[in-house]
């Protein structure tokens, strides 16, 4: 058989003999023309997808088979894809800015904990589509290892929904129902790591050689303690070290790498089995019409002795040869990084130079998450502001996940260089921070508590729920009705930035009614070390009960926050295709951007400061407005330059909107 990755470097040749291999399976299959549509997609993504597996796997004497068995996982895959998907395909290939668009809203959840199984979500899809919810992001969703998972983070089936959820026919009517109100869904795909328990991990175990060489493993500290001497600890609370001893492990047993817990072991991308394995994991998902890949972990994947290990190159080449056969099986799908990493290193995930368009259309953005909160601490928009003006743009055809809080911790990740910017002391601003938000700061609103602090060192991270972090809890313990008001003007005021900022605003459970930690984890053996259960309680649906009262906590949170949702659908300058423009104001509490479109540009707003403050009048004309601008957020009220400074309430925020240039 044909060596489709070495018959370099004629790529054409090499899709040629690809396709005569195929083309009978395919024509016993499929009318013509959808035959036609595979090949023409194939054609196109080939040479993105070669280009990076040769970079990756050229080398190896072993490449024939491979290349074989990728190529025709993709050719099975397609076969495989069910009607009404490969439908949604020439769809979105039709309407490639679908999850730009300002109607797209996410929320992000655990299933058991928002409704119990996957046909209880089934049954709460109008209490999000009342929000104005229209992606979901199901965490937890797929087998996990029975005992401690990491919330889920631990699969050992990536064929099967987890057993208390329902099962792969429950997923399908799910996902059917979405697709039915226009509604697209985010799973997680762990692929940086299984749990020990997963049938691969299981036949290393017992010492198959084949699956021994899917992870990595090491039978003396020697290699072990050369990378441990520049990788960082990622959980050095309760998994110190990223390697783990497995007694018996075949036969002597093994040193075991486990960035993460030590039942969750790292899956070795240098080996090309393991490239495939996970391809066809993804196809297998994509074809239960799950439209979003969350690539957990990604920058993980690749390890280099000498380094964090985080971010190599070759990360880059796994994504972009799984990005470009996705495109060819399922177009429809979009891949998202979740990337915890410096802004430099995170636009390398959507892609850079040589790789724009190549890698994922989605990533996190941590970076103004932090930012935020940090901002609410200071009661200062400077730090946010000099990253929104210093931040590499996005480029087309990618777009960032904005969001407030999710089920992880808050690390306090700015970087020095930014802090500095501003004009703090990086080590003393970080530990302010902590001490903020875990209540130690004298006057601090914040209730958080700590997460993997390491007394070595001093570092340590925040959990805590949005609204007890912004101070609902303490208000309400104390009954201090001002301080509740507050507390609901800053969630409110950090929601309505992130659905302004573009991309995808991503709403994490329970942030739309308050709710506060949940302290019930320190009760359970398995989960008391980890502190981010305390920002992962279980749906209140006595709360949601009450969203329609415009005097209770919950109606002013989900009122406040659909009011925001359905006023930023109606307008295309919310559409990530509007140019951000950051402004300086002259007022270090107010933050100020702009979002510029062909048919309307936006002024953004926001009061960091629980005083009622002002800005330069002329701030609209500098975004681009026409006098005079439209509030959006105060019932189109007209403001105008000639009538002075703006003024913004306490935690105000204003969406002022104005003709574009013609
Ligand atoms: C992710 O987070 C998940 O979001 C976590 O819930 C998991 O525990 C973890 O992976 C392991 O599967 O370090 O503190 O740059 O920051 O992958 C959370 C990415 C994490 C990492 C991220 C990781």
């Amino acid at each position: 058989m044909q060596n489709l990755l070495q018959m370099a470097p004629d790529a054409r040749a090499a899709f040629a003999a690809l396709k005569e291999r195929h083309t009978p399976r395919l024509g016993d299959r499929f009318e013509p023309r959808d035959s036609d549509v595979f090949w023409l997609r194939f054609e196109r993504w080939f040479e993105d997808a070669r280009e990076p597996l040769r970079a990756l796997y050229a080398d190896r004497s072993d490449i024939i088979e491979h290349a074989d068995a990728i190529f025709d996982c993709v050719v099975d895959a397609y076969l495989e894809r069910p009607e009404p998907l490969r439908l949604l395909d020439l769809e979105r290939q039709m309407t490639p800015d679908w999850f730009e668009r300002p109607t797209m809203v996410g929320y992000v959840f655990y299933p058991q904990r928002f409704a119990g199984t996957l046909q209880g979500v089934r049954c709460r899809l109008d209490y999000l589509q009342e929000m104005g919810v229209t992606y979901l992001h199901i965490m937890s969703l797929l087998k996990p290892r029975p005992g401690p998972n990491d919330g889920g983070y631990a699969i050992m089936d990536y064929r099967s929904v987890s057993p208390e959820l329902g099962t792969m026919d429950d997923l399908d009517a799910l996902t059917a129902a979405l697709r039915e109100r226009g509604m697209s869904l985010c799973v997680d795909l762990v692929l940086n790591h299984t749990a020990k328990e997963h049938g691969w991990a299981q036949r290393a175990m017992a010492g198959d050689p084949e699956c021994l060489a899917y992870y990595h493993t090491f039978t003396d500290r020697e290699l072990p303690d050369a990378y441990e001497r520049t990788l960082p600890e990622i959980f050095p609370d309760e998994a110190p070290g990223s390697f783990t001893f497995v007694p018996n492990m075949a036969g002597t047993g093994r040193w075991v790498w486990t960035t993460f817990y030590d039942y969750q072991w790292d899956l070795n991308y240098a080996n090309p089995a393991v490239f495939r394995e996970m391809l066809e994991t993804m196809f297998h998902l994509v074809n239960q019409g799950i439209d979003v890949l969350r690539l957990d972990a990604a920058p993980f994947l690749w390890k280099r002795l000498g380094t964090d290990c985080q971010n190599q190159p070759e990360v880059f080449l796994l994504i972009q040869a799984y990005r470009a056969l996705l495109r060819v099986v399922a177009p429809a799908v979009i891949l998202k990084a979740e990337a915890i990493v410096p802004r430099d290193d995170l636009v390398r995930y959507l892609g850079v130079k040589t790789t724009v368009g190549k890698q994922c259309e989605l990533a996190y953005n941590n970076q103004l998450m932090v930012n935020l909160w940090s901002g609410l601490a200071t009661r200062k928009a400077n730090l946010t502001a000099k990253v929104m003006h210093i931040a590499p743009r996005l480029l087309l055809g990618s777009a960032p996940i904005n969001y407030v809080r999710n089920h992880d911790d808050i690390g306090w990740a700015m970087s020095d260089e930014d802090l500095g910017a501003i004009g703090e002391d990086p080590q003393a601003h970080r530990r302010f921070l902590n001490d903020f938000y875990t209540g130690r700061f004298p006057g601090s609103f914040a209730r958080g508590t700590f997460f993997q602090f390491n007394p070595r060192t001093g570092d340590a991270r925040i959990s805590g729920t949005t609204a007890s972090l912004a101070g609902l809890e303490q208000a309400l313990e104390t009954g201090d009705e001002a301080g509740v008001d507050l507390a609901i003007r800053r969630v409110l005021l950090l929601y309505g930035l992130i659905l302004a900022r573009g991309g995808i605003p991503l709403i994490y459970m329970g942030d739309e009614l308050g709710l506060l930690n949940d302290t019930s984890y320190l009760q359970d053996p398995e989960r008391a070390l980890d502190s981010r259960w305390m920002h992962r309680p279980a749906m209140d649906w006595v709360k949601a009960s009450r969203r329609h009262d415009p005097d209770s906590v919950e109606g002013r949170l989900f009122g406040g926050l659909s009011t925001l949702i359905e006023v930023r659908r109606a307008r295309p300058h919310f559409h990530n295709f509007a140019l951000f423009h950051p402004l300086w104001t002259d007022n270090e509490h107010v933050l100020a951007f702009a979002r510029r479109r062909h048919d309307g540009h936006l002024l953004v707003l926001a009061n960091f400061s629980e005083h009622p403050q002002s800005v330069q009048a002329d701030l609209p004309y500098h975004a681009g407005l026409s006098d005079p601008a439209i509030d959006l957020l105060a019932a189109g009220a007209q403001v105008s330059a000639a009538a002075g400074r703006i003024e913004l309430d306490p935690y105000g925020l204003r969406w002022l909107a104005g003709d574009g240039d013609p």
